[in-house]
């Protein structure tokens, strides 16, 4: 198959290298360079291994060799669905040195989403782990591959069943290994949050993504004895580059991978191993800020807690240093590139109430109103950007495309905000129709498509209504036909339908009937923000 190509015009690609932003590297080169540097250091923790980078480059290399050895090719795309364990390491730097390209996807995902993503990507391969969190990947697996007959491998990590084992890859010869990619190569494809329809696939080159976790390791402070404790999943773009964990390994630090974000899972392990920063979305920094006054476990190694996905409130904001004792740092991001971070020398009023600034001088940003003029600084607006490390457009998506981006290169990110006299942005919502739902990002549209599935919904629509843990929870309206369906039942019943856990509304309102105008019916996106309105108001009274 022939690489993939992430196109930024001939004269700012110039720009980005004369800069010093695109550097030559790829994910090969640069683990090669600290494996030889500093090869007995330990570079990744996780359940009870322990590997030096010596150790992750060889592992990386046996996989690669095994995948080509398998009938997979340089070029293929490959779905890989791990949870937080090591082996995410091995399989992805080796699939980077095998010039295979993985296409992430979160262990939540089930059939629904892991099809569209083999059938975008065009998929020949499919890496999971046999089981996690009570869930048999080999089943969903199998399914996968009955309805996506050109997966053709799928390898798994722990007892393999019908498939192959991560373990048990022929072994191959390392004559086969091809050459380096090209730092201008697509080296993976990410998910989009899916703001409408569908997730969107993302490309992202090894030039622009090595660029924006070198220098977001060197924003967050790593250094070589900095301990980075990945705690939500790695595969998410935040814990995977924010500095993340390609970030810490980068800057030669150590990544401790948490089974679970939860405080029973990560307090021991910021003890044990000394973690020095973490990332977090908000409702689980809530978490963490109530479990840490009356835990046993020594968490005074911790300097950094990241906070991002989703607006993270000032009054939490502000409770993370009197209570944890470290530095709080918001993190804006998104998976299609730009992110924005509070500096770790910022007032902290700067801290708690801004969600930061770009990594890059070169990150162009836009605030414009509905008509694309340009508001008044300090005024909210439409962001819009461009830059050395946001792309420039999705995979295989003419439509998303057209809508996406401005013919001059620009992302509509889909978010309000405002800037502050220092360039600190301040996010003030959507104008998107999309739940943020503890920084999993749901589509109305998704979700409304699917209800509609069932025999009893005449129509729906999924709104984002305030949640005091979650930031915001999804509530469905829906006008029932026939006998009407038991909310719960209904709830049962998407879920069988193969579909993330987190997209089942939290909340289902039955109602008689939706707004119309004298016009007819009224658009979604009118009748998702009435239906939002109703309920608050009611709420109030
Ligand atoms: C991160 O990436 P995605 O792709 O899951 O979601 C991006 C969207 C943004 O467009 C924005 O709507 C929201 O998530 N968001 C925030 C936020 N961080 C992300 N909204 C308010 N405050 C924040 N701090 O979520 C992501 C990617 C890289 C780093 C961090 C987060």
């Amino acid at each position: 198959m022939r690489p993939l190509t992430q196109l930024w015009p001939a004269a700012l690609a110039a720009r980005y290298r004369d800069k010093g932003y695109w550097r030559r590297e790829t994910f090969t080169s640069f683990l090669r360079v600290r494996a030889a540097q500093v090869p007995d250091r330990l570079a990744v923790i996780g359940g009870d291994q322990r590997w030096s980078f010596a150790e992750l480059e060889a592992r990386a290399e046996a996989v690669a060799r095994g995948l080509l050895a398998l009938g997979l090719q340089p070029g293929d795309r490959v779905v890989v669905q791990l949870p937080n364990i090591v082996e995410f390491l091995s399989v992805v730097f080796g699939l980077f040195r095998a010039r295979m390209v993985p296409v992430y996807a979160l262990p939540a995902h089930r059939s629904v989403e892991i099809v569209h993503f083999a059938r975008t990507a065009e998929a020949r391969g499919y890496i999971i782990a046999a089981r996690h969190d009570g869930f048999d990947y080999r089943a969903l697996a199998q399914e996968v591959c009955r309805e996506v007959s050109e997966v053709a491998h799928v390898v798994v990590v722990g007892d393999a069943g019908p498939f192959t084992a991560l373990d048990a890859l022929p072994d191959g010869d390392a004559a086969t290994l091809p050459e380096d990619a090209d730092p201008s190569e697509v080296a993976f494809l990410q998910i989009s949050g899916g703001s409408t329809g569908l997730s969107k696939l993302i490309p992202r080159t090894h030039d622009d993504y090595i660029y924006s976790f070198r220098a977001s390791a060197e924003i967050c402070g790593l250094t070589t004895d900095s301990v980075y404790l990945a705690a939500l999943p790695v595969a998410h773009n935040f814990p995977m580059s924010s500095p993340g964990v390609f970030g810490a390994l980068y800057a030669g630090s150590r990544v401790v991978l948490a089974p679970s974000p939860s405080p029973e899972a990560a307090f021991p392990l910021i003890a044990r191993e000394g973690v020095t920063i973490t990332g977090l979305v908000p409702p689980l920094a809530l978490l963490w800020l109530q479990a840490a006054p009356t835990t046993p476990h020594d968490l005074s190694s911790l300097e950094v807690l990241q906070v991002g996905g989703a607006k993270f409130l000032a009054e939490s904001a502000r409770r993370v240093r009197p209570v944890l004792g470290c530095t709080l740092q918001q993190v804006f991001g998104m998976a299609e590139g730009l992110v924005n971070y509070t500096r770790l020398d910022d007032p902290e009023e700067t801290i708690v109430t801004t969600q930061g600034r770009p990594i890059s001088p070169d990150d162009e940003v836009l605030i414009l109103d509905d008509e694309g003029h340009p508001v008044p600084e300090g005024e909210a607006g439409n962001l819009l950007t461009r830059g050395p490390y946001t792309i420039r457009a999705y995979h295989n998506n003419g439509g998303a495309n057209a809508r996406a981006f401005t013919p001059d290169g620009f992302y509509r990110t889909g978010d309000v905000v405002k800037r502050l006299p220092d360039g600190s942005l301040v996010v003030q919502g959507r104008a998107g129709d999309h739940i943020n739902r503890a920084g999993e990002k749901i589509s109305a549209e998704e979700v409304e498509d699917h209800l509609l599935g069932h025999p009893n919904v005449f129509d729906a629509a999924v709104v984002s209504l305030p949640d005091a843990f979650l930031g915001e929870r999804a509530c469905a309206f829906i006008i029932a036909q026939g006998q009407k369906p038991k909310a719960a039942a209904l709830k049962a019943w998407m879920r069988t339908r193969g579909l993330a856990d987190f997209k089942v509304p939290d909340q289902i309102m039955f109602v008689d009937g939706f707004e119309t105008t004298a016009v007819g019916k009224v658009s979604r996106k009118e009748l998702r923000a009435s239906l939002r309105r109703r309920f608050l108001a009611q709420a109030e009274d």
